[in-house]
């Protein structure tokens, strides 16, 4: 029996940079789930009869919510729904299941690097039938609809058996349970050479892989230990726990500071990485050396023709425009397109169902290719790993290399959390208000070139995205970009992006945040950090 229940609109479910994101005491708010997903229901069309996608990270409610979204789409008129053991599919997982089965869409549950727990994070994303996430039209199109939305339709259904692989009914819906992990591995083994990968740990190559008590457990323990032969253990914290073992799931320098510290010691194995709560995320560390995500995405361009499902070359890189300027150099050397989008994988869509772009990357940890639709942390592991096994050098090696070729972007981001939201506005409206002025100026021995509120036009479907981060270019390349964070779901985050350009034959060894010293400085100067903020530093480096 389909019920239609009225409802109240809420005034806060927009969508941010990646789905709905709140606590999870707000997403138990009478109706308030079922209000964002009928929501997302009525901005589609012609999903009757078609088949959607549901699946998350395990953390706390997403079972509940699970549940609630079979009902609800039995009742709007889906004719299937595919649901992985357990509730859990990684994001990039997700991606491929939408893809690969043609759904018409999904919906990811997850708050990605966020803590998980009664009083932590939890979101709802929605996912179109290309395998990422909706474009900001249809973001925009629902949250005008949760602000109007005056009833929604569940059917009375019992709780399906969501751990147990198979086909069920809901209502006259059918449900199909999957293993969550099969199809993304059979993915993996497609793209990449397993055979130099596994002969790599046969001779003794060791990592370390941390899955942070997050979803990537299951794929790691699956595709490392068992597929590629790594010992056991090579997969660690490789439980799902719902909230992550009350860590945050936040492959960084900061949560994943155990790691680093291993990997920095006498005692590291060749190679460290670790995935973030959803597993779109990757950490990479080499024996003795971090690698920024924005050089990893370059490095991993500049090799991806190594890897048998990129061995005829890339179409085009794309990377956010926070992210540093080191694909750049490599797209150029190749001759291939360059695409500087706004943050979030969203915009990558357009670029790469086009045809226009194969691997993509932003400063957040976040790389992926034309495979999916969503960044895939372990698709980044597993390139590294292809990348190692047949240039048979170290990752120090291998990045020492890269630098000698292509020069350097010193690159660091500062975030300032939770900030009063009021005191972030102020500030990004105040730097806003004196951007035309500052061209020609200079902040101690820094001259401003340009400065300007970045703007997107997408090449693709000429969609335009504006105030998309505030840029101050500096003569000789170096820049700072400003932006708040679209994710967060207490206060407002400031984020402040500091890159600086060493070329080849300058000095490659510097530490990073002393090489970056007088940027820092002039990022303080120019947005009064500390005036608006009351902050002398900030919260989390990367
Ligand atoms: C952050 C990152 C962005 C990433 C987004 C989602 O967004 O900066 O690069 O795409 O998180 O990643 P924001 O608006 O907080 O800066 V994930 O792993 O949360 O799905
Ligand atoms: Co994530």
């Amino acid at each position: 029996m389909i019920r239609t229940v009225e409802t109240k609109p809420y005034d806060d479910q927009k969508p941010g940079t990646s789905g709905l994101r709140k606590k999870v005491p707000v997403f138990q708010q009478p109706n308030y789930v079922e209000n964002f997903i009928q929501s997302v229901f009525d901005s589609l069309e012609g999903f009757q009869g078609k088949e959607l996608v549901i699946g998350g990270d395990g953390r706390y409610f997403n079972r509940e919510v699970v549940q609630i979204a079979i009902a609800m789409a039995a009742a709007n008129g889906f004719g299937s729904v595919i649901v992985g053991r357990g509730g859990i599919l990684s994001t990039p997982a997700a991606s491929n299941i939408i893809r690969k089965y043609n759904a018409f869409g999904g919906l990811v549950l997850s708050a990605s690097h966020n803590p998980g727990g009664p009083h932590e994070d939890f979101g709802i994303k929605y996912n179109i039938g290309n395998g990422g996430p909706a474009p900001e039209k249809i973001t925009d199109a629902i949250f005008a609809r949760t602000k109007a939305i005056a009833s929604y339709k569940i059917a009375d259904i019992d709780a399906i058996d969501i751990d147990r692989i198979g086909e069920f009914d809901a209502g006259g819906m059918k449900v199909k349970i999957i293993d969550p992990v099969a199809d993304y591995a059979e993915l993996m083994e497609s793209l990449f050479d397993f055979d130099a990968i596994r002969a790599n740990f046969k001779y003794g190559f060791r990592m370390a892989f941390d899955a942070m008590h997050a979803v990537t457990g299951p794929y790691a323990k699956e595709i490392l230990e068992l597929r590629l032969g790594a010992p056991k253990g090579t997969a660690r914290n490789f439980k799902p726990l719902p909230d992550f073992g009350g860590h945050h799931p936040d492959p960084n320098l900061v949560h994943a500071k155990h790691l680093y510290d291993e990997m920095m010691g006498p005692d590291a194995p060749d190679f460290g990485a670790a995935s973030d709560g959803d597993g779109d995320r990757n950490l990479i560390i080499g024996k003795g050396i971090f690698v920024t995500p924005s050089d990893s995405l370059a490095i991993l361009a500049a090799n991806a023709h190594l890897a048998p499902g990129y061995a005829k070359g890339l179409k085009g890189i794309a990377r956010s425009m926070p992210t540093s300027g080191a694909a750049d150099r490599v797209a150029e050397k190749l001759g291939i397109g360059m695409y500087e989008t706004p943050t979030g994988w969203k915009f990558f869509g357009n670029l790469l169902d086009a045809g226009m772009a194969t691997i993509c990357g932003e400063e957040s940890a976040g790389t992926g290719s034309d495979h999916v639709r969503e960044k895939d942390g372990l698709w980044a592991v597993l390139l590294w790993l292809n990348i190692l096994a047949i240039r048979g050098e170290s990752a120090k090696q291998i990045v020492e290399e890269h630098w000698a070729t292509y020069g350097r972007n010193y690159y660091s981001r500062h975030d300032y959390e939770e900030v009063e939201t009021a005191r972030a506005n102020a500030l990004m409206d105040a730097l806003r208000g004196k951007l035309g002025s500052l061209p020609g100026t200079s902040v101690g021995d820094l001259k401003i070139a340009a400065a300007d509120d970045f703007q997107y036009d997408d090449p693709v479907d000429g969609s335009v995205s504006k105030n998309q981060g505030i840029r101050v270019m500096f003569e000789g390349g170096s820049r700072v970009v400003f932006r708040l964070s679209g994710t967060g779901t207490s206060g407002a985050t400031l984020r402040v992006y500091i890159e600086r350009y060493e070329p080849k034959d300058g000095n490659l060894g510097l530490e990073t945040q002393s090489a970056l010293a007088d940027l820092i400085a002039a990022a303080e100067t120019l947005a009064g950090i500390h005036a608006h903020t009351g902050r002398n530093k900030p919260t989390v480096i990367t």
